[in-house]
């Protein structure tokens, strides 16, 4: 669907073209290295934004720079583009490192014949200015895994191998229903598929808050990236999926423990300076006039709350695991 267009037919998530992963031992060809990559993302994104996450949390930021699109797509040649603006640090509408102004054309010096969808997060090899890969998943589990000697000493251990089927089981009922939930009800073509989607979006809401009540993190005693993958949704979720997606059954401010879980995580270092709220509502409500035609970003809610205390801490826990050398 593009942006302008109301919907006709079910939300289906396209499949990621560029798989390719970085690795140590290179076997896709893309070695881990220190300023080799450029990772592109927007703010709004909440597929970019778990990426970004583990970016800031493992202390990788020296080695893989940063660069933000506009936060609404632009239109070039009947398709909508995420583009570089003054706004998000590009002076000239150029991205500083790639010299580009639309990230397709990333795709392009990869592929030349690429006729497919261009999405974010995309992660660009800075020699060749081509994609290398924009597969969300893949990326999060490299970052985490692969990326290790170039992690900060301190960085935790996002993903453990002990814990990695129970990650694997619980990540895949949030996406279905959660992550992407919140896309199929925003935009379902007619009132059944919408009834469907809430109605799977909030059972399923009402059971990770059963398990948020008994435990701090949602695998094990502390962050994994499990955790990385539902909060991008949970910071969006009254700011922009209650209004703009119709998820208006609950906010996450009337679940205590989803609600403390989302201040908790807010509150730890390294998560609050992902955020940009402005930017999160400008590219939902502006940038898809199709189910929001006026492009009225709202004023609501007061995100100060996020910053009020919480008791989650007595749950036991600690933010990070230390990685066991
Ligand atoms: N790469 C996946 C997930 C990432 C994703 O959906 N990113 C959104 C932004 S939140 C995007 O770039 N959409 C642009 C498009 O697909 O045209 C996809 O293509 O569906």
């Amino acid at each position: 669907m593009k942006a302008d267009e109301t919907p006709t037919r079910e939300h289906v998530r396209a499949k990621q073209h560029f798989t390719a992963r970085v690795t140590a031992d290179a076997a896709d060809g893309w070695p881990v290295q220190a300023g080799r990559y450029r990772l592109v993302i927007n703010r709004g994104c909440p597929w970019a934004h778990r990426v970004v996450l583990a970016r800031q949390l493992l202390g990788l930021g020296r080695a893989v720079s940063l660069a933000e699109t506009d936060p609404v797509r632009e239109l070039i040649d009947g398709d909508f583009h995420w583009v570089f603006s003054e706004e998000t640090g590009s002076p000239g509408g150029v991205d500083p490192v790639l010299g580009i102004h639309a990230l397709r054309e990333a795709y392009l010096a990869a592929d030349p014949a690429y006729t497919g969808g261009v999405s974010v997060p995309a992660l660009v090899d800075v020699r060749t200015g081509g994609l290398v890969s924009n597969d969300y998943d893949g990326l999060l589990t490299d970052f985490a895994t692969e990326w290790r000697p170039l992690h900060a000493d301190d960085a935790p251990d996002l993903y453990p191998e002990a814990l990695r089927e129970e990650i694997a089981q619980v990540s895949e009922e949030l996406h279905l229903d959660v992550n992407d939930g919140v896309y199929k009800a925003g935009f379902a073509p007619s009132q059944e598929s919408y009834d469907g989607a809430v109605a799977r979006l909030f059972a399923r809401l009402d059971r990770i808050e059963e398990r948020l009540s008994g435990r701090r993190y949602l695998v094990g005693d502390h962050l994994t990236v499990a955790d990385l993958r539902l909060w991008p949704t949970l910071i969006r979720f009254d700011p922009v999926y209650h209004g703009l997606f119709k998820c208006n059954v609950r906010r996450i401010r009337d679940y205590p423990a989803l609600w403390g879980y989302t201040r908790d995580l807010y509150q730890t270092p390294g998560f609050a300076e992902t955020v940009n709220f402005a930017q999160i509502k400008r590219s939902y409500y502006y940038g898809i006039p199709g189910i929001n035609p006026t492009r009225i970003v709202p004023a609501g809610p007061d995100e100060s709350e996020l910053l009020t205390p919480h008791d989650r801490a007595l749950l036991g826990g600690t933010p990070f695991r230390t990685r066991v050398a």
